[in-house]
């Protein structure tokens, strides 16, 4: 039999191929796109709380190091579906509605007309295995989810916030999860109306928990409901019931299995802990000592954060090491687990050559 884990996983690469195809094919023929697409529709208002311009990027002075705002067109994607299922903006609405006292149904107009609110967070996939590509950090454009919950007025033994979306994926979070964090109903992405791809017209998002309990897409219904009643999509088919996010650090650059010359090596890439913000990363090459890198810009306690340091590499097999720190002074575990039931630990390492 399969194991489970494979099923996520390899959803990931066979819909990433399917769907770009799609894509592609698409840009030959405008008909093929939505109606309602994101060019058509046109730009959201105004921000009311923008967040300040960005600091300058390290990665524009480091090579190989990820940009500090995953691109909308170079974020991972993670969709059960086989296309990109983006509703007929005049159709669409937001039902908020289950366990509550006060259910709303909000247009599309309704939603961005409540003042949209910008929030940094890095977001990532329970199948991200160490060192992967399944995490990315982007700016959200959108509605702060708890005041909208506390609209709709949840009964007090409601326990779960479960987003669902127009193709029927469900993703479900403990209401307790409203505990101040910004937690959005995303309408945009980097300045830009939300993509398709990443669930245009609307998406959840929820700094600190993984995708597949929270991050719903294509978004049609927030229901208030209880663990003990309903259970997301993936929960059934093998995943933990609840999905905080792990801390986690990357090593960009160099790649596994690099050969290079004698001399001095930077070493970069990104660590994250979402809501305990990144306070160190050290690197370990062979059995030297750790040493601290050089920390990027610090967006917000639930966003990645950039790190690079310089080493001297002598002339043979070397491996190199990370592992980060939260702001608590916790470090990012050694232990190595894998992705299923509830996320990869473990220190990420490369092995190199060095040529004289
Ligand atoms: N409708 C819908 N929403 C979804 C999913 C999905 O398959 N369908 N996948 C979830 C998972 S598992 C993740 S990790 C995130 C990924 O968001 P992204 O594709 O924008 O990176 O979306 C979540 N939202
Ligand atoms: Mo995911």
């Amino acid at each position: 039999m399969t194991p489970r884990r494979t099923f996520l996983a390899g959803l990931v690469s066979a819909v990433g191929i399917v769907a770009s195809w799609k894509f592609f094919g698409s840009k030959a023929s405008t008909s093929a796109l939505p109606s309602s697409s994101p060019q058509v529709f046109g730009p959201l208002p105004p921000i009311s709380s923008p967040l300040p311009a960005l600091p300058t990027d390290p990665s524009e002075t480091v090579s190989g190091l990820s940009k500090l705002v995953t691109p909308a067109a170079d974020f991972f994607r993670i969709d059960t579906a086989l296309g990109i299922d983006s509703p007929e903006i005049s159709n669409w609405s937001l039902e908020i509605s289950g366990m509550v006292d006060n259910p709303m149904t909000l247009t599309y107009r309704d939603l961005i007309n409540r003042g949209l609110i910008e929030v940094d967070a890095t977001i990532a996939c329970v199948s991200n295995v160490v060192g992967g590509t399944l995490v990315g950090n982007a700016r959200w454009i959108g509605v702060r989810l708890d005041e909208l919950i506390a609209e709709a007025k949840p009964h007090a033994d409601a326990d779960q916030i479960m987003g669902w979306s127009v193709d029927d994926f469900s993703a479900g979070f403990p209401i307790t999860a409203l505990d101040g964090r910004d937690a959005l109903v995303a309408v945009g992405m980097n300045g830009d109306v939300l993509p398709p791809e990443h669930g245009f017209p609307a998406r959840l998002v929820v700094p600190g928990l993984f995708g597949y309990v929270s991050a719903t897409k294509w978004l049609s219904k927030i229901e208030l409901t209880r663990f003990d009643t309903k259970q997301g999509y993936w929960i059934s088919r093998g995943w933990s019931q609840e999905g905080p996010m792990k801390m986690g650090s990357r090593i960009d650059t160099p790649n596994q299995g690099t050969t290079t010359k004698a001399g001095v090596m930077t070493v970069a890439g990104v660590a994250w802990a979402p809501r305990s913000r990144i306070s160190r990363v050290e690197i370990k090459v062979d059995s030297d000592g750790w040493k601290s890198a050089t920390l990027g810009p610090d967006l917000a306690q639930t966003t990645w954060r950039q790190w690079w340091i310089d080493t001297p590499l002598p002339v043979g097999l070397h491996t190199i090491v990370v592992r980060a720190y939260d702001e608590t002074g916790a470090m990012q575990t050694e232990q190595v687990r894998d992705i299923e039931p509830d996320g990869a630990t473990g220190w990420h390492s490369v092995v190199i050559t060095v040529d004289a």
